[in-house]
């Protein structure tokens, strides 16, 4: 074994704190924050840390945040506890921010789209401040190393939540910090090309900048019905027509690309190398920021494709290949023990580093977390049993690369 090295051509940043693992949504929710506990691990078990700078992450502030979000909200966010809750919807600047979402018999819903309902996406739990200002805080932090030209490729693994809106919180996500960044990211930049991998459409970052020739969101997403329950895979927009608000110059800077379930290595990687390659090619991005969600991998507990941990990383290594400052966020992920493994071999691929295909189980404090169910002990690209059957059949993939050919 050689070790891990430094990249030769570039400089790569890695923005964290640990105190976002401490966090719990809930017992039954699906977003476990200790996977980035394990991400950790793993990282530094390789000695990937030597390969990069790494930075503590500090809280945004309030202020930074208000670069998007509505200053109401920010408030809110900025004061809500489990304890607080209830005061604070009494509070009248917020009585306003009652969303009228069609979920309202489902939970008990408060102000932006918030509830302490244990059956919530976006539930109001302990320390929730600290954790959302946490991230966005991570995420700001890489982006100024890249504007500011200290880095080519920023890391947060804790941000990438996608699906937050202006004033309302959605699908775990609770502040849009990619889109912040995006804005930090248009003082300097012409364009900034956003591409998402996470199973679910990144429909917070695309409706934020619907009408922003300046920016392109290219989201690779699970479309369609995907029960018998008559329900349509979350959050149900992303068809391959939305491309950007019509009748404002935005119009055609969003692409989408939905996918059915159980999607294979193959026909991802081609998907995803042919749009992705015309995309820089046509728009000619001067930065990107890269979603790398890992619900989109074989297993996941919500996902329901069947990637493996090789062609997700494949995305990050074509993306890279692009030689554009780079901002890389996480997202989703919910078999915690993969997405681990995931993250870690993006670290690695990100800072020119080749890690064993076996992970040498001494290297992490629980090594249980990994050997565990992990098909294969201890690998750390273990090919995922498909879960879903493929209905890519049902779709002519070349079309819908021609389509998106405009
Ligand atoms: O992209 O499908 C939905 C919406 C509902 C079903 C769930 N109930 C609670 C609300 C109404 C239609 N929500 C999705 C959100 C997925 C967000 C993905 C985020 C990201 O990966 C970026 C970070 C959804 N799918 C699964 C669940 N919610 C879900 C599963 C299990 C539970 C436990 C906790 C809570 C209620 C029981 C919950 C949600
Ligand atoms: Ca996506
Ligand atoms: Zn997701």
């Amino acid at each position: 074994e050689q070790g891990i090295t430094r990249p030769k051509g570039h400089k790569v940043s890695f923005h964290y704190n640990s105190r976002v693992e401490d966090m719990h949504f809930g017992k039954t929710h699906p977003m476990k924050p200790w996977r980035l506990t394990l991400t950790k691990h793993l990282v530094l078990g390789y000695g990937l840390q030597y390969a990069m700078d790494t930075y503590e992450a500090v809280a945004a502030g309030k202020d930074q945040v208000r670069a998007f979000h509505d200053p109401d909200y920010v408030d809110f966010l900025a004061e809500v506890s489990p304890e607080t809750f209830p005061a604070l919807c009494e509070v009248e600047k917020y009585k306003k921010h009652i969303a009228n979402s069609p979920y309202q018999d489902l939970v008990d819903l408060g102000p932006f789209n918030l509830s302490t309902s244990p059956g919530a996406d976006c539930p109001v739990f302990d320390g929730m401040s600290t954790y959302l200002f946490l991230y966005t805080g991570a995420t700001l932090a890489a982006t100024n190393q890249l504007v500011t030209g200290q880095s080519d490729i920023a890391l947060n693994w804790s941000g990438g939540l996608h699906h937050a809106h202006k004033s309302e919180a959605s699908g775990f996500c609770y502040i849009n910090d990619i889109v912040l960044s995006i804005l930090d990211m248009l003082r300097v930049y012409p364009r900034v090309l956003y591409i998402d991998i996470d199973v679910h459409h990144g429909d917070g970052v695309e409706e934020a900048f619907q009408r922003q020739p300046r920016v392109m969101t290219l989201s690779y997403h699970r479309y369609g019905q995907y029960d018998d329950t008559g329900h349509k895979f979350f959050p149900g927009s992303g068809d391959l027509n939305s491309t950007g608000l019509k009748g404002t110059i935005g119009e055609h800077f969003a692409l989408n690309v939905p996918i059915p379930s159980g999607i294979d290595d193959r026909q991802y990687t081609h998907l995803f190398q042919s749009i992705t390659g015309r995309a820089l090619e046509a728009y000619k991005p001067s930065a990107i920021v890269l979603q790398c969600g890992a619900d989109s991998l074989g297993g996941d507990r919500l996902g329901q494709f069947n990637l493996n941990i090789k062609a997700h990383g494949e995305c990050v290594a074509f993306v890279k290949k692009a030689r554009l400052p780079l901002l890389i966020v996480g997202g989703g992920g919910y078999t915690a023990r993969n997405v681990a493994r995931a993250w870690c071999h993006e670290t690695a691929l990100a800072s020119d580093n080749k890690l064993p295909d076996r992970i040498p189980l001494d290297i992490v404090p629980r090594p249980e977390a990994f050997s565990r169910k992990s098909h294969g002990n201890g690998l750390l690209f273990p090919p995922f049993p498909r879960t879903h059957p493929n209905d890519c059949k049902d779709v002519d993939l070349e079309l819908m690369i021609k389509k998106l050919d405009y």
